[in-house]
């Protein structure tokens, strides 16, 4: 994990998270990460908080003037990663739901492939609403159908590790959503380019008092015309996914 080539950092979007970040941070840090946190568009008070913790070591902010979606976040947060000389980022949501007690062997599989990408799927505990759960069957079942394959998992879930090479190269061709439609297209266009996948399981718990800024009708009409957009690729790709998943 020492190797020079291998540079990780951490790319924490934040969108009003304002709460859950400082543990979500000091657990990152305590893991040795240089951590960027993209403020996007967060209100005054957010931003407050952010700009205070942005002050300490190995603390980068970078900050939307207004308010772009956790796609566009995630997409800044990537970027200047690689500008400042890192080799991958880890992907985490700011808003705690994630067990960040899994860094370390995310990293260790990162170092070990390193062109792949490192995705958690979720394991979701009793805290987890239910609509939600069953709504994310429907994008399993379009990713499927758009990848011409069973082979992700869960397209969906806030951490992941990016290479940032390859990650780049797709972001700098193609127009991503810049919402809650990020996750799904980034992984579905990765695959159709080949690129390696590794899927560890991750637990996922939704905190009582936790805030959710995912808006039930834009995110999902957003995520429906993802889903469309990416099925017409997957035509246009249908040969070469075939003969690849045939002879690759
Ligand atoms: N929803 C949302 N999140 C954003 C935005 N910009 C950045 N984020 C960050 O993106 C991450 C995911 O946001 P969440 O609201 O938790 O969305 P989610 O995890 O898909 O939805 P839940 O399953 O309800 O938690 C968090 O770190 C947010 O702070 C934005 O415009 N909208
Ligand atoms: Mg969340």
């Amino acid at each position: 994990m020492d190797d020079d080539w291998f540079k990780p950092c951490a790319v924490v979007p934040v969108y009003n998270h304002e709460r859950s970040l400082p543990a979500v941070l000091s657990t990152l840090l305590a893991d040795d990460l240089h951590c960027i946190l993209v403020d996007d568009g967060s209100s005054a008070a957010a931003a407050e908080v952010i700009d205070r913790l942005a002050q300490q070591q190995s603390v980068h902010l970078v900050r939307h003037a207004q308010n772009q979606g956790k796609g566009a976040a995630v997409a800044s947060g990537l970027r200047e990663a690689h500008r400042l000389g890192f080799s991958h980022a880890l992907q985490v949501d700011a808003d705690g739901q994630h067990d960040l007690g899994t860094v370390p062997l995310f990293l260790d599989r990162a170092s070990q492939a390193p062109d792949a990408v490192i995705c958690g799927y979720p394991q979701y505990d009793s805290s987890v609403p239910k609509g939600r759960l069953y709504a994310r069957y429907l994008t399993h079942i379009w990713v499927w159908i758009n990848t011409l394959s069973l082979s992700i998992r869960d397209s969906m879930c806030g951490f992941r590790v990016y290479p940032l090479r390859q990650t780049l190269a797709l972001l700098d061709s193609t127009d991503l959503g810049k919402r809650m439609d990020f996750d799904t297209e980034i992984l579905v266009r990765l695959h159709w380019r080949q690129q390696p996948m590794v899927w560890l399981p991750t637990s996922v718990h939704y905190p009582a008092d936790g805030i959710s800024h995912f808006h039930l009708w834009r995110d999902n009409v957003l995520i429906s015309s993802m889903h469309a957009r990416l099925f017409g690729g997957m035509l246009l790709r249908a040969p070469k996914l075939i003969w690849s998943r045939w002879h690759g």
